[in-house]
């Protein structure tokens, strides 16, 4: 059995596992050039022979216990048939949102636009590198989604002012999201991903209506995740309260950010837990990264724990930093 999977199950493992949120990316100068020669990066994410590479290359270089393919969570709006681009130094830009061209997508066709993912995840399964170590297929959560949808750019400044001016629209969306995020999970698993992880990164925007927007629509993948027989890891990144989370959602296993307080968790959680540490950690020095690791390894030494950062690593992060914290991990007793 994998490590992660042995955490999965409630068990103590010989050693930590350890995986990083966007381990495959910017840091890594064997990405960058790649990328340098691949302007356009939803090409990219549909190339599965550079694909394959770039999902190996932090394995190659650091020997995680899992690989997470080399995708995006914005391929579902690419493959609903909306228009995403990525522009340098900028981030996400997608087209005008046609709910009623959404809504004549079929199932085939979603998956024929999103294929070469599968493919991805297929000759994965076949690869030796990945022996003992899970392949995580992953989503983003309706409510991200849907934010990135009808916002067209990153919310990191905000949601645009007429983003709930049309509910109708939004609840037909969410219908819409279930129903082919349900078929993108399931074309995972049929392709050989051992673990599905959700990404919530926005769900902190969520001001009311929790059900509607975070506990239903999450619970709902969680439950069809599980019928398929695979683990189902949730990261509701930014929201106030985990425990009521896991409670309500009851995901497999959790990831926590680096603003929840890890010790005071533990009481009322009795899930897997996976992440925490701060990513701009890997920006300071290895006596702080220690010190800060050991906090989390501690805090965690009697509940199955996979290491993971609280959100995704930074492309400024040095790789001798990275190097540092497997060692740190590796070698705790
Ligand atoms: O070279 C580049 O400019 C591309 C940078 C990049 C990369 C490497 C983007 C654009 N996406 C990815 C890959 C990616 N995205 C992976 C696979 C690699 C890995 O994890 O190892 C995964 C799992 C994601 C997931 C993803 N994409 C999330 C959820 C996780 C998170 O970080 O919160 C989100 C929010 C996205 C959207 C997205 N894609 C890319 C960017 C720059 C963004 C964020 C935009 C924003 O700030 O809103």
């Amino acid at each position: 059995m994998t490590p992660i999977k042995e955490c999965l199950i409630g068990k103590r493992t010989d050693i930590n596992p350890i995986w990083l949120m966007r381990q495959a990316g910017r840091y890594l100068p064997e990405f960058r050039e790649i990328r340098k020669n691949n302007p356009d990066f939803i090409n990219l994410c549909l190339n599965s022979n550079l694909s394959e590479e770039i999902t190996l290359q932090p394995l190659n270089r650091f020997g995680f216990d899992a690989a997470i393919i080399f995708s995006d969570i914005l391929m579902i709006p690419y493959g609903l048939g909306q228009d995403v681009k990525f522009k340098k130094n900028f981030g996400p830009c997608l087209g005008n949102l046609d709910v009623t061209k959404l809504s004549n997508i079929s199932e085939s066709d979603f998956t024929n636009n999103l294929s070469p993912i599968y493919e991805l995840l297929g000759n994965l399964k076949k690869n030796d590198k990945l022996k003992n170590k899970d392949l995580i297929g992953f989503v983003g959560a309706p409510w991200t989604l849907l934010v990135y949808m009808i916002n067209k750019v990153s919310p990191k400044n905000g949601l645009v002012s007429n983003f709930f001016s049309d509910i109708s629209l939004i609840n037909n969306l969410l219908k819409i999201l279930d129903k082919f995020i349900k078929v993108h999970i399931r074309n995972q698993v049929n392709a050989g991903a051992t673990i599905i992880q959700i990404f919530d990164s926005w769900s902190g925007l969520i001001k009311s209506d929790f059900d509607k927007y975070l506990y239903d629509p999450t619970l709902s993948l969680v439950n069809y995740t599980k019928s398929l027989g695979v683990p189902v890891i949730c990261f509701p990144r930014g929201i106030t309260d985990y425990s009521q989370f896991c409670k309500i959602v009851k995901p497999s296993m959790i990831n926590i950010d680096y603003d929840v307080d890890a010790k005071n968790l533990l009481k009322s959680v009795d899930i897997p837990i996976q992440g925490g540490l701060h990513p701009e950690i890997l920006l300071t020095n290895k006596a702080h990264l220690k010190k800060e690791v050991n906090k989390y390894l501690e805090i965690f030494k009697d509940h199955p724990y996979v290491f993971n950062l609280g959100h995704g690593i930074l492309p400024e992060t040095k790789i001798d930093m990275v190097e540092e914290l497997v060692r740190i991990v590796r070698n705790y007793k």
